[in-house]
């Protein structure tokens, strides 16, 4: 077969798999605006459903704000951005779902998601392989931005985050020296989380007394609260979500354990409120975030958020919201260097890949910019501590100094 007829029989093959519609192939080879796409198509692959909802929706509130707000700015030279959204739920499945759909169905330029790690430990290589650029904005296991040149977070690592809690707490007790440490074993997130405490624990000086395991859909925890109780455990140190881990508390106070708690990532939402309500009461969480953070796009976003919701927004909103912004500010500087409407939908991936990982945003967790590898790189993490109401229908996260 010479060249010619080659690529005649590989056109043939095309516009027999578009199903005859010459303009429509597979892949996708027409420039960006041939494509007929009035906005610019971001995904967003958050949970909607399943027992890690309302932390989803939390992200889901912070990506509206981000679309509301550069929207008014004008969008991308005059084109507005537009979120498409999947339902990634709690599990692999759901996310692996999600991604396929935002990729080959809803063809996103990149997309902002998955809420857990052990999600996007699944889901990310299909995006890799497709050659989609991923921003994780709740993504904080070890190994994440590592699965791809496509897979970039916004949302800081646990090794990096998790020690700030153990300062804070003795600072709070400095004559604390047993610590227990619980940790839900089925999760990829909570499994790298503890090994950051328990090795921080070490590297304080202090004494590992116990390391219980649990799973997130257990809701006994009497044994091991009891072992750490018995124990005498002075701090107790919890990788989980938000209902085993607020159930966990919960137990752990009615058993009569009366000393510090640190809560992991998992806990950094409000959803634990109405879990362990008022037995919430003290637990330390570290923080990617703080509202107070002074640069105007922190106000922007605050007084949004405000205005829509009444409270403060949480960790996990912010970060989405951040991840938008990348997005949003690489689509405009790679517009100027090449116009985005001459691109296909591949090139533009690709070099929207290319763009956000090189370039400094001012963003409302601060002065943020990448690794190589695309990890992010953020300069200031602050710890708060849950103040319930008594009648524990009511908390807030507040920050320590
Ligand atoms: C992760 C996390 C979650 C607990 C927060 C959404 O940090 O899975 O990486």
């Amino acid at each position: 077969m010479n060249k010619t007829t080659l690529l005649i029989t590989f056109n043939l093959l095309i516009f027999a798999c578009s199903g005859g519609n010459p303009n429509i192939n597979n892949f996708g080879n027409k420039s960006f605006n041939q494509n007929n796409f009035d906005s610019i198509p971001i995904g967003v692959a958050f949970a909607q459903t399943s027992n890690i909802a309302l932390l989803g929706q939390e992200g889901i509130d912070g990506v509206k704000i981000a679309e509301k707000y550069f929207n008014s700015k004008g969008g991308i030279k005059g084109q507005p951005i537009k979120l498409v959204f999947q339902d990634a739920g709690g599990d692999e499945v759901g996310a692996i779902n999600a991604f396929q759909n935002l990729i080959n169905r809803d063809k996103v330029v990149g997309i902002v998601g998955p809420t857990l790690s052990q999600q996007a430990f699944s889901a990310n290589p299909i995006a890799e392989r497709a050659k989609v650029p991923v921003i994780g904005a709740s993504n904080t296991a070890k190994g994440i931005p590592e699965i791809g040149d496509y897979i970039a977070r916004v949302s800081s690592s646990v090794a990096i985050v998790a020690p700030n809690a153990v300062q804070a707490a003795l600072k709070l007790n400095p004559s604390i020296k047993k610590v227990a440490v619980f940790y839900a074993q089925n999760d990829a997130f909570n499994k790298s989380e503890t090994e950051i405490f328990q090795s921080t624990v070490k590297a304080q000086g202090l004494d590992l007394v116990t390391v219980q395991k649990f799973q997130t859909t257990d809701t006994d925890f009497q044994t091991q609260a009891t072992n750490a109780i018995n124990l005498k455990a002075d701090l107790v140190i919890i990788s989980g979500l938000a209902v085993d881990g607020g159930n966990l508390v919960k137990q752990l106070r009615e058993l009569g354990y009366q000393g510090l708690i640190i809560g992991g990532n998992g806990f950094n939402t409000s959803h634990i409120f109405s879990v362990c309500k008022a037995l919430c009461d003290g637990i330390i969480i570290a923080q990617a975030y703080s509202p107070e953070h002074p640069n105007q796009i922190n106000s922007a976003f605050l007084q949004a958020y405000i205005q829509q919701y009444n409270k403060r927004p949480s960790q996990v909103t912010a970060q989405a919201f951040t991840a938008v912004q990348v997005y949003v500010e690489a689509l405009e500087s790679l517009n100027q260097k090449s116009p985005i409407r001459d691109l296909n939908l591949s090139q533009l991936r690709t070099k929207l890949n290319q763009e956000l990982l090189s370039k400094k945003y001012d963003t409302p967790l601060g002065e943020i910019s990448f690794t190589p590898v695309g990890d992010v790189v953020q300069k200031q993490f602050y710890v708060a501590q849950l103040k319930m109401e008594d009648n524990g229908l009511k908390g807030k996260f507040q920050y320590l100094k």
